[in-house]
């Protein structure tokens, strides 16, 4: 046996996994596991499974979910489980998730090291938990705990799960072992959960727990709550059985299919992003500025266990962060980030600023430090020329609000050494965030996509949509809200002084569309000011259709000579997506994006582009070619310039760099449709 060994604790028999990295379960380890269970024989009075390494067993391996499961499967190990005449104890040390924690749910009892973890992320794949998962955690912990683990995904620690009763004992990981034999040999029997009745549960805490996680649900989040209260309705067996089908039924949609290319789409890009060599290691983090952007990096990096030391010569400024920060070491002067191991500006976006600031930073800190600019447009490479030791700097792009949103770019400047990009990465994974890679290049990757979305939006608006059927059209595909509700909550004005201060260098045969100076110059610079693409009456939160705003976009289109036409929400969303997939191979072709699937990463990471789709690419690499045609068609001729990579799709042909991207993120099956064309 290759993942699971034998080996014999006088009378009981230990099943060891030894599936690295991470223990998790595919077809050779269930195959293992069910003939070790299989050789127990006679003479053993118990079996402990436990797990070599971190962790007792991460999960099902997502990447067999694309095809049909291979035999055994987990159901039919947890069944021998059930069925071997000895009990059986799990021993869980790290991770048990998924399919590693139902696994733990078929033995007759669990213990755990203190560095358990247990959880159930299932529904964050698109899927309910498969192999019994609903129906024996219903039986252990009664509904309302059960459907708040399953329908929450979240991880509970040792102490937690003991309470709850997931876990019969909690003891030091050494003792682990020697603990799961003794439980082994005391327990007078079998214990299946399925042979338990539910405990009973007020139905009011049901109500409870359902409205809870029922509120904005995806369908399969709806599907494993319902899961859970039907178990307790029906006997064990018919629930096992309809769970399956269940879990058969989601893993085989789309939206499964999607998040799965996503967890992947995230595990490369973080991959890359490691690169080969070791990381320094970071204690202090400085932070200058202490402004939102300043004050929410601190937060982050202090959940994250640094230590932090935040500078501003603004002592207000510092005094409001360390006001809700208690323990937050301040300074005035650069002097005090002196031992800091990394340094992040979060300063004013502006070169100068940044570079004076960088060169009093490197005066003070160690030669082994590591400095990193927050910029969210200003070119790295020119900033690095002004530093003495240029390798070990590079961009760190957060996303607001930074303490919340998971994207961060990390971008490396022509002069960052390996050993620079590798401690960033650590930092970013840290952080607990998701990290791509980004070149140099106008705003990197995120809001370089970002750009011609909203672009595309504009045009749409000078053409006859109004800035609220185009938000709808995009709530439609799954976004919270769109563009023009998106440009009002951060403010027009950022925008607007940017296209300031690239009016000088703009091609002049590229389309303006000048309603958003418009809009700023009559003062409306989004929700802060009561007014922007909408009006935000008496402080309302959500921006209602403003006549005044009309009368702005009905000049701009009578000056320019635009007769308003009808424009229809598929309409809508074609140009919005082929616009997105224009930049995103512009940022291939550049090598500012690594991967099409970073781009997907990105949009749905950093700007909420909806999950379920995989992102931008991978929505449009389900679409029929005709269609991905028509769509660059008619973004083409929305502007000659901005999307003139897409002038072959005028001819009928998709343009070879698209095809090229969009194979990058394609479900397979597609990939062989096109290739048998
Ligand atoms: C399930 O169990 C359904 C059942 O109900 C059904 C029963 C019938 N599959 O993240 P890392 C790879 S659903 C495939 O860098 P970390 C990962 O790609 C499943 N591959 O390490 C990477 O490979 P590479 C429920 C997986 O220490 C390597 O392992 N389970 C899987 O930062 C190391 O991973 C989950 O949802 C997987 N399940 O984090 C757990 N897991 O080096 C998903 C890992 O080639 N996994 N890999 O890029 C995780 O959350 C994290 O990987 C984990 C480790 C926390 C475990």
């Amino acid at each position: 046996m290759e993942t699971v060994s034998i080996t014999m604790v006088e009378d009981v028999a230990v099943l060891t996994i030894d599936n690295p990295p991470v223990n998790m379960g595919n077809a050779t380890l269930r195959r293992d596991l069910y003939d070790a269970l299989g050789a127990a024989g006679p003479d053993v009075v118990g079996v402990v499974i436990i797990g070599a390494g971190r962790h007792f067993y991460a999960g099902s391996d997502i990447s067999e979910f694309d095809g049909p499961l291979i035999d055994p499967q987990l159901p039919a190990v947890i069944e021998v489980i059930e069925s071997l005449p000895v009990p059986v104890v799990a021993a869980i040390s790290g991770l048990a998730l998924g399919g590693g924690l139902e696994l733990a749910l078929g033995c007759d009892g669990r213990i755990g090291a203190t560095s358990a973890r247990l959880g159930f992320p299932e529904v964050t794949l698109g899927i309910l938990p498969g192999a019994g998962g609903t129906v024996r955690a219903a039986r252990l912990l009664g509904v309302p705990t059960a459907i708040d683990l399953v329908a929450s995904a979240r991880q509970v620690d040792a102490d937690e799960a003991l309470e709850l009763g997931l876990l019969d004992h909690v003891v030091p990981a050494e003792d682990l072992l020697a603990r799961a034999v003794d439980l082994a040999r005391s327990l007078a029997g079998k214990s299946r959960l399925r042979d338990r009745s539910v405990p009973h549960a007020n139905p009011e805490q049901v109500e409870e727990a359902v409205a809870r996680h029922a509120r904005k649900a995806r369908p399969n989040v709806l599907e494993a709550v319902g899961m859970v209260r039907r178990s307790a309705e029906v006997d064990a067996g018919l629930a096992l059985s309809e769970e399956r089908a269940i879990f058969e039924r989601l893993r085989v949609s789309e939206e499964a299919a999607n998040l799965r290319y996503l967890f992947f789409a995230k595990r490369a890009a973080a991959k890359a992003l490691r690169g080969k060599v070791a990381p320094r290691p970071v204690r202090t983090v400085g932070i200058a500025g202490a402004g939102t952007m300043g004050a929410a990096l601190a937060r982050a990096c202090s959940g994250a266990g640094y230590r932090v030391v935040l500078f501003d010569t603004n002592p207000a400024a510092l005094a409001r962060v360390a006001g809700a920060m208690p323990g937050l070491t301040t300074t005035e002067t650069v002097g005090g980030l002196a031992g800091a191991d990394l340094v992040v500006d979060a300063v004013f976006e502006d070169m100068d600023v940044k570079r004076d600031l960088f060169a009093e930073v490197e005066r003070h800190v160690a030669p082994g430090a590591v400095l990193a600019t927050n910029t969210s447009y200003l070119d790295i490479n020119e900033m690095s020329r002004s530093l003495e030791y240029p390798r070990r700097f590079g961009g760190l792009h957060f996303f607001n609000p930074p303490d919340r949103n998971p994207l961060v770019e990390l971008i490396r400047a022509e002069t960052t050494d390996d050993v620079t990009a590798a401690t960033l990465a650590d930092v970013v994974k840290a952080l607990g965030k998701t990290g791509i890679p980004a070149g140099v290049g106008d705003g990197f990757v995120a809001n370089r996509v970002y750009a011609d979305y909203r672009t595309q939006a504009e045009f749409l608006v000078e053409e006859g949509a109004t800035p609220e059927q185009v938000d709808a059209a995009m709530v439609q595909l799954g976004l919270a809200i769109g563009p023009f509700a998106v440009a009002d909550m951060s403010g027009l004005d950022i925008a607007w002084a940017r296209r300031k201060r690239i009016a000088p260098t703009r091609d002049p045969l590229q389309r303006y569309v000048d309603i958003p100076d418009r809009l700023c110059e009559a003062g409306r610079l989004g929700r802060k000011t009561g007014a922007g693409w909408y009006g935000y009456p008496d402080g309302a939160r959500r921006g209602l259709p403003d006549p005044d705003a009309v009368r702005i976009i009905e000049e701009a289109r009578a000056t320019k000579g635009i007769a308003a036409r009808s424009i229809d929400d598929g309409e809508i969303r074609a140009r919005i997506l082929a616009s997105m997939l224009c930049a995103a191979v512009q940022l291939m072709e550049s090598g500012v994006a690594q991967r099409a699937s970073d781009i997907d990463v990105a949009l749905t990471e950093g700007f909420a582009f909806p999950r379920a789709t995989g992102g931008p690419l991978r929505l449009l690499s389900r679409w029929e070619e005709d269609d991905v045609i028509a769509a660059l068609t008619a973004a083409y001729r929305s502007c000659r310039v901005t999307f003139a990579l897409a002038e072959p799709a005028t001819r009928g042909e998709l343009p070879q760099a698209v095809r090229a991207v969009l194979r990058q993120v394609a479900p397979h099956e597609m990939f062989e449709r096109a290739a048998s064309r």
